[in-house]
């Protein structure tokens, strides 16, 4: 598919067996987040992270990932954050605030703690687009956003 990342070349050279990544999960929207958190995990466990080095924490919206992000980049131990969220437009402008604060803030984290700290983050109009995207027809961006935490530790 255009666009995707592949893991072929990942999985050939490198070892994760030592890497500790940080999840970082946003309660809204809790199906297609859980969803996207487990493509994200089963694609780490895929390359040979440790169960115990995926770590899970959660938060309630989109908009508390940066914060949430930056406390677990923060970490000495931790290598990479994959931030998890979906935004749904609605009604109001309320979306467009969500996406851009969440947006800056993770560029920020990453910046600043010169770590990947990786954008999981689904920006739709519908739930349905949303549902193609956590295990639809479109993929599972949670795997993406994992292939691109590695892919950029092995940078
Ligand atoms: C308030 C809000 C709204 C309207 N929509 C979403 C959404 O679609 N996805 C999401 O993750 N969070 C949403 N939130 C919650 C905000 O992210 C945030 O948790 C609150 O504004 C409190 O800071």
């Amino acid at each position: 598919m255009p666009g995707q990342l592949k893991s072929g070349k990942l999985k050939a050279k490198a070892n994760f067996s030592k890497t500790k990544i940080a999840i970082v999960v946003a309660e809204w929207n809790e199906a297609i987040t859980d969803a996207l958190y487990v493509g994200a995990k089963d694609c780490l466990l895929a390359h040979g992270l440790k169960k115990s080095n995926i770590l899970k924490k959660s938060v309630p919206g989109t908009f508390e990932l940066t914060l949430g992000s930056l406390w677990m980049a923060e970490k000495k131990d931790v290598d990479a954050v994959i931030a998890i969220g979906c935004v749904i437009q609605g009604d109001t402008p309320h979306f467009d605030y969500i996406c851009q604060a969440v947006s800056y803030g993770i560029t920020e984290v990453t910046i600043k703690t010169k770590k990947p700290v990786v954008f999981g983050v689904l920006t739709v109009l519908t739930e349905a687009q949303a549902l193609e995207r956590a295990g639809g027809k479109l993929g599972n961006k949670g795997e993406e956003a994992a292939l691109t935490a590695l892919s950029m530790l092995k940078f």
